[in-house]
């Protein structure tokens, strides 16, 4: 099933110059950027994003983590997209996440798991709604298909 995704590429990736190296990661499996922004998030969206954890204890420790510096912020579409984002992504603590996973291979950390996806069909359209408009997603496949197949 042709599903879309939201990503979060957070402030560890971007600090450790990781952004190419997920982005090939995520391309190479044959996932399309539908959207894509290099942005320093505001309290007010981080809250909004997770807001699923509000009242947790650690909470406000994940609130300052995501708007301390740049995060890449993606719509990635392909077939079950969410499911395997997630399978690709690896566990939430890096120290547990399997080797070949992005977590697993780049950490060893908790809080510092350098990337969120999205865990189901209602969370991928609640969170893509936060970050990206309609007119900011592209809807570029026949225009991508002409193109492979030798059109003008
Ligand atoms: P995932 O990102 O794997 O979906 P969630 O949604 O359970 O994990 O948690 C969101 C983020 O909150 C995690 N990426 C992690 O940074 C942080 N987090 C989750 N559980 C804890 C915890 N028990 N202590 C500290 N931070 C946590």
């Amino acid at each position: 099933m042709m599903e879309r995704t939201l990503l979060i590429l957070k402030p560890d990736a971007y600090q450790r110059q990781l952004i190419g190296t997920i982005l090939t990661r995520i391309e190479h499996k044959g996932f399309k950027l539908v959207g894509m922004k290099l942005m320093k998030m505001t309290e007010s969206i981080a809250k909004q994003h997770y807001a699923p954890h509000e009242g947790k204890h650690f909470f406000g420790d994940l609130i300052s983590y995501i708007t301390s510096g740049p995060c890449v912020v993606l719509t990635v579409e392909g077939t079950n997209a969410i499911t395997v984002m997630r399978k690709m992504v690896g566990a939430t603590r890096g120290f547990e996440a399997e080797p070949g996973t992005i977590r697993g291979d780049f950490s060893l950390s908790m809080r510092y798991n350098i990337i969120h996806a999205s865990d189901s069909p209602e969370s991928a359209e609640r969170e893509i709604n936060i970050f990206f408009s309609k007119e900011e997603l592209m809807e570029d496949s026949i225009v991508i298909r002409s193109w492979i197949e030798g059109g003008e």
